[in-house]
């Protein structure tokens, strides 16, 4: 049993009573909102008998899992040989670049090319740091020039991934707040250039959300998606305090869905989200 689930059996298997209002405060601390928590709860009630800290699980279970969508497939490559291009945005911190280099570690072990671009040209650190990681899996990196237009850094990462029949270009972006008006533009031209050498991308805008930051993460999705539309997510920090419930009520709210998720800082702790898992060992 997951961790989200032990503790919900263990606080109620010990009751005599089933405390309703302590039940509906310990979903929405899972970040699951005032909603979903809701309709458990009501579902519970019109069981009509004395419930169970199993039926409690079972029925949490049951909701989390019709609320989440089907297992999409694995990214292949494209069947034209252009490069299939993955954007990956979000705010500060929440582990695009860690996520950058593990999904492309991850399509490496697949069998396919890789290439990344180093598009933060932000901070000088965090090219260094995506081409510390380009070393460690031995996978090329593009970069620009400290300060550099990161969409000319998409650019010649897309070029040089045409020229050399790479299968997947994954662009790691700069850190921005989805309250700044400007930094959430740039992203609207960094896709427009993106599109300049094959209109069709990019194939895969993924907004990567910390999973200890709660219900926040819902507004930078909101957010991000109005300035840049999502096509899902990479949810990081399930190990430690993250709470999966958080991927649940963006899924649910904006119908943009989970589709990778980080459990730790190395390389290996990263996954493609596949539904029973997610319910079975993540929440
Ligand atoms: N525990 C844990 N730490 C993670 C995970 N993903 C990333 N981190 C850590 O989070 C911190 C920030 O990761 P970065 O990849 O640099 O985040 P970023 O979004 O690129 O940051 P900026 O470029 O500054 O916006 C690093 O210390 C990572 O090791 C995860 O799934 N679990
Ligand atoms: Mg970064």
């Amino acid at each position: 049993m997951a961790g989200f689930f032990k503790s919900l059996f263990n606080k109620i298997a010990n009751r005599a009573e089933i405390d309703w209002d302590e039940l509906e405060a310990d979903l929405i601390s899972a970040d699951l909102g005032i909603h979903t928590s809701t309709k458990i709860i009501d579902e519970l009630r019109d069981l009509g008998r004395e419930i169970s800290a199993d039926d409690v699980v079972e029925t949490t279970r049951k909701h989390l899992a019709q609320m989440l969508p089907e297992d999409f497939p694995a990214p292949t490559p494209r069947p034209d040989d252009k490069p299939f291009v993955i954007l990956v945005v979000g705010v500060n911190g929440t582990g695009k670049t860690t996520s950058s280099a593990k999904l492309a570690r991850w399509l490496q072990s697949r069998g396919h090319s890789v290439l990344l671009a180093a598009a933060d040209t932000f901070r000088a650190a965090a090219v260094e740091q995506l081409q510390r990681w380009g070393d460690r899996l031995g996978i090329p990196v593009v970069a620009g020039n400290p300060n550099a237009d990161p969409s000319s850094v998409c650019f010649n990462a897309h070029q040089k991934a045409i020229a050399n029949g790479t299968q997947f270009l994954i662009c790691d972006t700069a850190g921005r707040i989805h309250t700044r008006h400007n930094l959430m533009e740039e992203l609207g031209k960094i896709r427009r250039t993106i599109a300049k050498q094959d209109d069709s991308a990019p194939h895969l805008t993924l907004l990567v959300v910390d999973a200890t930051t709660g219900s926040n993460a819902l507004q930078q999705a909101k957010e991000f998606h109005k300035a840049c539309p999502l096509d899902g997510l990479i949810v990081t920090k399930l190990d430690g305090s993250g709470k999966g419930g958080i991927a649940v009520t963006i899924q649910s709210q904006l119908g943009i869905p989970p589709r990778f998720i980080g459990t730790g800082e190395e390389p290996e702790a990263f996954a493609i989200f596949e539904k029973a898992s997610f319910v079975r060992e993540v929440l």
